[in-house]
């Protein structure tokens, strides 16, 4: 039998490393060859697939369910498909946990557990301050929700570890739920 796909699913705050963190993941799966590996990145899905929508609650879901689909299509193919968008509503993870399930894809949520304070403090794209200062309405961790995951397969402390050892944790969690 061929082998089962798989979702690998980043969340956490803006600034939290989900990109750089999915980024070494992809690589090291690439690494092993084997599987199609396909990184479907919060700001790369802005632009390509959700570029009309903004940040209400309705717009967020509807981005996250359009890269559960895409997420759930990759994995139906015996593919490893890497998300990482926010996706702050536990509700609209739980229906791209189903959604990938449903095609017999292995789910991985894996929260990226920064803290608002760090995040703010690094601070990369300035977007905290402009947020603080009125200038963006609705940022995800000021003024508009984040919902903790509570049973996520695997929480991420990026204070503790480089992002390199991140991905190596991502890697043996992936082995020991034998979905490589
Ligand atoms: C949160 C926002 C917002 C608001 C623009 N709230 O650091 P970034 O810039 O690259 O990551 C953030 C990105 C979030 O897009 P997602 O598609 O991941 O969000 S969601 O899962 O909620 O649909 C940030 C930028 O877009 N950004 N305005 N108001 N992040």
């Amino acid at each position: 039998r061929a082998k089962q796909g798989i979702t690998l699913f980043f969340t956490g705050l803006s600034g939290s490393g989900k990109s750089t963190i999915a980024n070494a993941v992809m690589a090291k799966l690439m690494e092993r060859g084997g599987r199609a590996v396909t990184l479907l990145d919060g700001d790369i899905v802005r632009k390509h697939l959700s570029s009309e929508l903004g940040f209400s609650k309705a717009d967020r879901d509807l981005n996250i369910r359009r890269i559960g689909f895409v997420a759930a299509e990759i994995s139906r193919n015996g593919g490893v498909a890497i998300c990482a968008p926010i996706a702050p509503y536990a509700s609209t993870r739980r229906d791209v946990r189903a959604m990938v399930e449903a095609v017999h894809g292995g789910f991985v949520e894996i929260h990226v557990a920064t803290p608002i304070e760090e995040c703010e403090r690094r601070d990369r794209k300035g977007l905290y301050a402009k947020a603080r200062a009125g200038l963006i309405k609705g940022f995800t961790g000021i003024d508009d929700p984040y919902e903790v995951p509570e049973q996520p397969e695997l929480t991420l402390d990026t204070l503790q570890a480089t992002p390199e050892e991140l991905a190596q944790q991502v890697i043996l969690k992936l082995e020991n739920l034998g979905f490589i």
